[in-house]
C-alpha cells in the first residue's frame, strides 16, 4: 500500500497500476531521500562510565567470554535501538574480558578498532602476533584477520570496539568464519609490528601488500608524548586544540580504511569554536574534564565516558581540566568518495 503526501488523488494510480508491479512514484518521496543537508535517526548520547561499569562487569556473572563468543555490550544509539549502530554507518561496544578467559578467534570482513578503556595486561592476536594492550592504546584488527583475546592479567579488561558492521551492512558484502582451535597459533614475536613499521623505518624491500596499517598497536605512551611535546609550541586549533589523526605508514592514509582514528588534547580552559563534519564521531574521554555542547544537549563528561556526535550536528567542547579524547568515524571513506565536509563557526 503506496500512501500519498503529494498527490493523494493519484492513490488508485499508485496502488493498482504500480505497487503490483514493484513498481512506485518517486515524486511522493524525493525530498526524503535526496535531502538538502544530512538527516538521520542518530541521535547525540553519552554513556558515562561510573552509570554502567557496574552492568558490564555483571556480564561476566551472566556469560563466559566463550559462550558469548565476544561478551560485548553494544553502545546503541537511543535514535536506533535495536540496530547494533552508534550511528547510521558504524558500531561500537564496550568488551569485557576476565582474568583467564579467552575469546575465541574467527575472522571477518568487518574491521575492528580496539581502544583501551580499562585494565591492562590482556592480549589481541592478529594472524598469529599478539599484542599486549594497555590503558589508551589503539589496536587493529584489519578485515579477514584471524584474531582472539585473551586476558592472562590479574584483572578484568574493557575496551571500546568500533567496527564498521553497518556499512559492511549496506554493502552486503558480509563473512565470516570461526578458527578450528580457540587460538590461532603464535608465528610472531609480541613487538614484531611495531619493530618493522612503527618507528618511521620500513624493511627495505616492503611491498604494500593491504590499505590497512602494517602497524597494529599504536600504544598510548607514544601518542601521550607526542602531544605532550607538541604543546610546547602552543598552537592551538581554535575547534579541536591539538589534534592528531593515526595513520599507516605505508601511504599516509588513515590506519584503517573504513574507520578514522584521531587523538586530541585540550587543555585545561581551552574553549573549543563550534564546528560540524559529516563524519558522525564517537568519542571515549582517555584524561580529563570537561562538557561538550552538541546540538541542543551538554554532556558533561570525564574519563572513560563515551558520547557519541552525530552528522553534521555541531559540536563544542569546554574542558575544565586537561583533557585527551580519542575519537573515531567513517571519514576516510567519505574523503575517498569525495562526500566529506566540514564547517567552523565562531569562538
Ligand atoms: O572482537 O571480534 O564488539 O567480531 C563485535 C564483533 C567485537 C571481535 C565486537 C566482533 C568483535
Amino acid at each position: 500500500m503506496i500512501t500519498s503526501n503529494v498527490r493523494p488523488d493519484l492513490a488508485p494510480y499508485y496502488n493498482e497500476d504500480c505497487d503490483p508491479k514493484h513498481l512506485a512514484p518517486l515524486w511522493e518521496v524525493l525530498h526524503t531521500i535526496v535531502r538538502k543537508s544530512p538527516s538521520s535517526d542518530c541521535q547525540p548520547h553519552i554513556w558515562h562510565y561510573g552509570e554502567i561499569r557496574d552492568t558490564i562487569m555483571k556480564a561476566a556473572d551472566v556469560i563466559t567470554a566463550e559462550e558469548a563468543e565476544r561478551r560485548v555490550l553494544v553502545l546503541e544509539n537511543p535514535g536506533m535501538r535495536g540496530r547494533s549502530r552508534v550511528t547510521t554507518s558504524l558500531y561500537a561496544g564496550l568488551q569485557l574480558i576476565m582474568p583467564g578467559e579467552i575469546a575465541p578467534a574467527h575472522r571477518h570482513s568487518q574491521a575492528a578498532l580496539r581502544f583501551i578503556v580499562e585494565g591492562s595486561g590482556a592480549y589481541t592476536a592478529v594472524d598469529g602476533e599478539r599484542t599486549i594492550m594497555e590503558e589508551g592504546d589503539f589496536v587493529i584488527t584489519p578485515s579477514w584477520t584471524w584474531h582472539d583475546h585473551g586476558n592472562e592479567s590479574a584483572q578484568p579488561m574493557v575496551w571500546l570496539d568500533g567496527l564498521d558492521i553497518p556499512l559492511i551492512e549496506t554493502l552486503d558484502a558480509t563473512f565470516a568464519e570461526p578458527y578450528p582451535d580457540k587460538n590461532h597459533p603464535s608465528t610472531r614475536p609480541i613487538g614484531d609490528s611495531i619493530a618493522r613499521y612503527g618507528s618511521g623505518l620500513m624493511p627495505v624491500d616492503h611491498q604494500q601488500q593491504n590499505p590497512t596499517s602494517p602497524v597494529f598497536n599504536y600504544p598510548y605512551v607514544r601518542t601521550r608524548e607526542a602531544l605532550e611535546q607538541m604543546r610546547k609550541t602552543e598552537q592551538w586549533d581554535p575547534c579541536h586544540g591539538l589534534k592528531l589523526r593515526y595513520v599507516n605508514p605505508d601511504n599516509g592514509q588513515s590506519a584503517m580504511p573504513t574507520i578514522g582514528t584521531f587523538m586530541q588534547l585540550l587543555p585545561k580552559g581551552f574553549e573549543a569554536c563550534t564546528y560540524r563534519s559529516t563524519d558522525a564521531t564517537v568519542y571515549s574521554v582517555v584524561e580529563g574534564s570537561g562538557k561538550s555542547m552538541i546540538g541542543d544537549h551538554t554532556f558533561e563528561w570525564r574519563e572513560r565516558d563515551h558520547f557519541v556526535v552525530p552528522s553534521w550536528v555541531e559540536q563544542r567542547h569546554v574542558a575544565s581540566e586537561d583533557a585527551v579524547l580519542f575519537s573515531f568515524s567513517d571519514r576516510p571513506v567519505q574523503q575517498v568518495l569525495g562526500l566529506w565536509r566540514e564547517q567552523r563557526g565562531d569562538a
